[in-house]
């Protein structure tokens, strides 16, 4: 089966006025969109791989049986399905709280402000285009906060992702143009989990 673009639960308009309508319903009608149909377009030559779910592609990236060419635009377009599909269900406009990982955290972080202050730093200190994340690390179970540039996902690296944001301009420009400080400092306002 052919990959599709997920359905948000919740509307375009949900998100305002901290990310609004117009970049949302681009975002996911066009750019999410677009990277599932090159996805797609690159599995056509590999029947037994169309349908294998997409993390586990992303995991076995380097072992698959593809042209090399082929291998790259699975991980760009495919990294762009499996980020994106993540991200919708990071945003909440009721902005509810997952309580164990608000405590693991905490832990980790010494508070869910320096958690932020150091995830925002991150991000805002990206170069380019790409996602900075929470993971947790496969080898030691701990949580860490990553950049991966372009479309890479943390799959890919034996990380598990708990929290990503998106900093190519495509998700901010329109409202944001250059200030993605200020984009990065409200998405917090609809994050989902903490
Ligand atoms: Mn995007």
């Amino acid at each position: 089966m052919k990959h599709v673009l997920p359905k948000l639960p919740y509307g375009y308009e949900a998100l305002e006025p901290y990310i609004d309508a117009q970049t949302m319903e681009l975002h996911h009608t066009k750019h999410h969109q677009t990277y599932i149909d090159k996805l797609n377009a690159a599995l056509e030559k590999y029947p037994d791989l169309i349908g294998r779910p997409i993390e586990e592609l992303l995991k076995d990236l380097s072992k698959l049986q593809v042209d090399e060419l082929d291998r790259t635009a699975i991980r760009n377009h495919g990294g762009g399905h499996l980020n994106h599909s993540l991200f919708w269900k990071y945003l909440d406009p009721d902005n509810i709280k997952d309580d164990l990982l608000v405590k693991e955290i905490t832990t980790t972080f010494g508070s869910i402000d320096e958690f932020k202050k150091q995830f925002s730093d991150s991000a805002a200190k990206l170069f380019g285009s790409g996602w900075t994340w929470l993971v947790r690390d496969g080898k030691d179970s701990k949580l860490k906060i990553i950049n991966l540039p372009m479309q890479d996902s943390p799959v890919m690296n034996g990380l598990e992702p708990l929290l990503g944001l998106d900093v190519w301009e495509h998700a901010y420009y329109l409202k944001y143009q250059n200030r993605r400080p200020e984009y990065i400092e409200n998405w917090w306002k609809v994050v989902k989990i903490i």
